[in-house]
């Protein structure tokens, strides 16, 4: 197996800190840092960027030392220069960084001095006061260092979006019943970036009672630690181990802050490179003008955006590779927005695992403003309980096709039919002509290789009655690993037979995922922001598949279910693969309107 792109970005990611340790070029090691950022977000595998001779340098923040690496790497398993770095430090210094506040410094000295390459063991150092004995440390330092490793574990990993969100709209909505003073009150951070998963949450906000706020986030029933309380800022640790940062400002420097601590990191270090080319400064108060000293406030980050000569950049996009870029060609998207979608393509009900009627489904719908929607109950395949078998389902046509016309929502008839082993469906073919939608999707044998996998999606693909691929790598947020397929020929496959991925907007799946919807969206894959509802009040959830389309930089253009109904219609209504010229003829009249 190749290097994917988290194995590259990691590599360059320990060079800056290597390079770091021994003291090397602040330049040199901020270009690995800035690389290994890049990487990260990628949406194209650098694998086959490489595979296809493509040149690495044209992408921002690669230049020809780093791209020299990666063929390195690609090409022979290894990187020299990286490894001659590791060979020459002490073994362990690496991880000891994981432990928040130690720097390339103090892993060092603990490595050095006191042979210590673990955090269990620098834990039991501090214990028996090795750590505190040491040149530069004491009790203090020592103390410190043992409360960041206890918060390791106590604060547990990172968080899906779904849970962080709705923790943070909590405590929105208790600090606004509790603090009649409070202005301004918004997520910041990864949060508001939409990432799928959050470190700790970021609430910026403006009063003019910050004791009073501070104090009621600490008193908060769900607090179990207080670990900063302050006028400006408060930070304390919820059930079940999140971190929260609560900082507050002024009104008329409101749009600094919230830009600031909106990040990412990697965004603001671009920006402020940029503004310093421009002779100014940023920080979390203004904008300082570097020649007269004199420091500009601004209440919003639009005006902020705007003195730097820049178009409001939306927080999804602030990834920090090609955004600045694109907004100084003038070439940001007109990003897609809940209300744009028009209809929902994956919904169950009580005929399978759903937790409502059909009519209540129908109704939540269609109190959307929807158009159209499919119900797509399970097929009767392995692994999901109470799917339809062929007669019920012919039955659940023949009652959908009835409802139809009686509610202000156009039902169409649908199945989540199982993607067998094998890559056949579970109806015959007969049963599924008389389907309007079909979602076809993984759900067993989730661990075969990528080879047979890839195989068996690219094949249900080539059926005629398969409309969409469903929650294309089966991952469950922090709790199932997707499974392995060929990316890259999958999308491929899709454009040819115009089958439409799904971006299932299930908080617990988020899949596709912002980096594959991204590449799917520059092949010109249909994507489909589908809620997989199973429960009425999950349609709520499409909010999650918008962010998945936004980050992925996604107009309406892009999504299928933002076409009015009849034009969907069409497209459905259209033979594959002729179907994807639909698609293209309304990429087409947008482009023109
Ligand atoms: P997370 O919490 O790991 O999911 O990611 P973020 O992006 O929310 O990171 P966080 O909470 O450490 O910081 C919030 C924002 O503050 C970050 O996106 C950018 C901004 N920021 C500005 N300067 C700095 C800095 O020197 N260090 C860090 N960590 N953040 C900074
Ligand atoms: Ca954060
Ligand atoms: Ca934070
Ligand atoms: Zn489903």
């Amino acid at each position: 197996m190749p290097a994917n792109n988290e194995d590259i970005a990691q590599l360059f990611e320990n060079m800056a800190t290597l390079l770091e340790m021994k003291g090397d070029s602040v330049f040199k090691i901020r270009a690995y840092q800035r690389a290994a950022r890049t990487i990260e977000h990628l949406s194209l595998p650098l694998s086959q960027a490489v595979a296809e001779d493509a040149d690495l340098k044209k992408i921002p923040g690669i230049g020809k030392a780093i791209s020299d690496k990666i063929q390195e790497l690609l090409k022979t398993g290894k990187v020299s220069a990286y490894d001659r770095l590791v060979a020459e430090l002490p073994k362990g210094v690496l991880d000891l960084m994981a432990i928040p506040g130690v720097g390339p410094k103090t892993a060092m000295l603990l490595t050095q001095e006191l042979g210590l390459d673990s955090v269990d063991q620098v834990e039991a150092a501090i214990h028996d006061g090795r750590v505190a004995a040491l040149p530069r440390m004491g009790t203090k330092a020592a103390d410190t260092l043992l409360r960041h490793i206890q918060a390791i574990s106590l604060r547990g990993d990172r968080t899906p979006i779904g849970d962080a969100l709705s923790l943070a709209e909590d405590v929105i909505a208790s600090l606004r019943a509790e603090c009649p003073a409070l202005g301004s009150l918004f997520p910041a951070g990864s949060l508001r970036r939409w990432e799928e998963t959050i470190g700790d949450i970021d609430l910026i906000g403006t009063t003019s009672e910050p004791q009073q706020v501070g104090q009621a986030l600490a008193s908060l029933p769900v607090v179990r630690e207080v670990l900063v309380s302050g006028p400006k800022k408060t930070s304390v640790v919820v059930e079940p181990g999140m971190q929260i940062d609560l900082r507050i400002g002024e009104d008329a420097s409101f749009g600094a802050m919230l830009q600031y601590f909106t990040g990412s990191q990697q965004h603001n270090i671009r920006l402020r490179d940029y503004a310093n080319h421009l002779g100014l400064s940023l920080n979390e108060y203004g904008i300082t003008d570097l020649n007269t000293g004199q420091v500009q406030s601004f209440p919003d980050e639009a005006s902020f955006y705007a003195r730097l000569g820049l178009p409001y950049i939306p927080p999804e996009l602030r990834g920090g590779i090609w955004e600045l870029e694109a907004a100084l060609e003038d070439r940001l998207p007109t990003l897609v927005e809940t209300k744009d979608l028009r209809g929902d393509l994956h919904l169950h009900s009580l005929w399978s695992d759903g937790k409502d009627t059909i009519e209540t489904m129908v109704e939540a719908v269609a109190a959307q403003g929807y158009e159209y929607m499919a119900m797509t109950d399970h097929s009767s395949g392995r692994g999901i309980a109470n799917g339809l078998s062929n007669e019920r389902l012919t039955e659940q046509i023949q009652l959908l096709r009835s409802m139809d016309g009686k509610y202000p929502i156009t039902i169409l008839c649908g199945s989540e039919v199982d993607i067998r082993a094998d890559g056949t469906l579970d109806y015959p073919d007969d049963l599924l002509s008389e389907l309007d939608v079909v979602v076809a999707s993984v759900h067993s044998a989730m661990g075969q290789d990528s080879a047979t996998m890839t195989r068996r999606i690219i094949k249900a693909m080539h059926h005629p009655a398969v409309t969409i691929i469903g929650h294309l790598s089966t991952r469950l947020l922090g709790h199932r690993e997707p499974t392995e397929f060929d990316l890259e020929q999958v999308l491929q496959a899709a454009r040819e037979t115009g089958t439409a991925l799904e971006i299932n907007a299930s908080p617990e799946r988020l899949d596709l995922k912002d980096t594959h919807a991204y590449r799917a969206r520059e092949l010109g894959v249909p994507l489909v922001i589908n809620t997989d509802s199973h429960h009425h009040s999950s349609i709520a959830n499409r909010r999650f598949g918008v962010a998945v389309a936004r980050r992925a930089w996604c107009e309406p253009k892009h999504i299928l279910n933002t076409l009015p109904r009849d034009q969907f219609l069409r497209f459905i209504h259209t033979p594959k693969p002729e179907r994807i010229k639909v698609f293209d003829e309304t990429l087409l009249q947008e482009a023109q309107t």
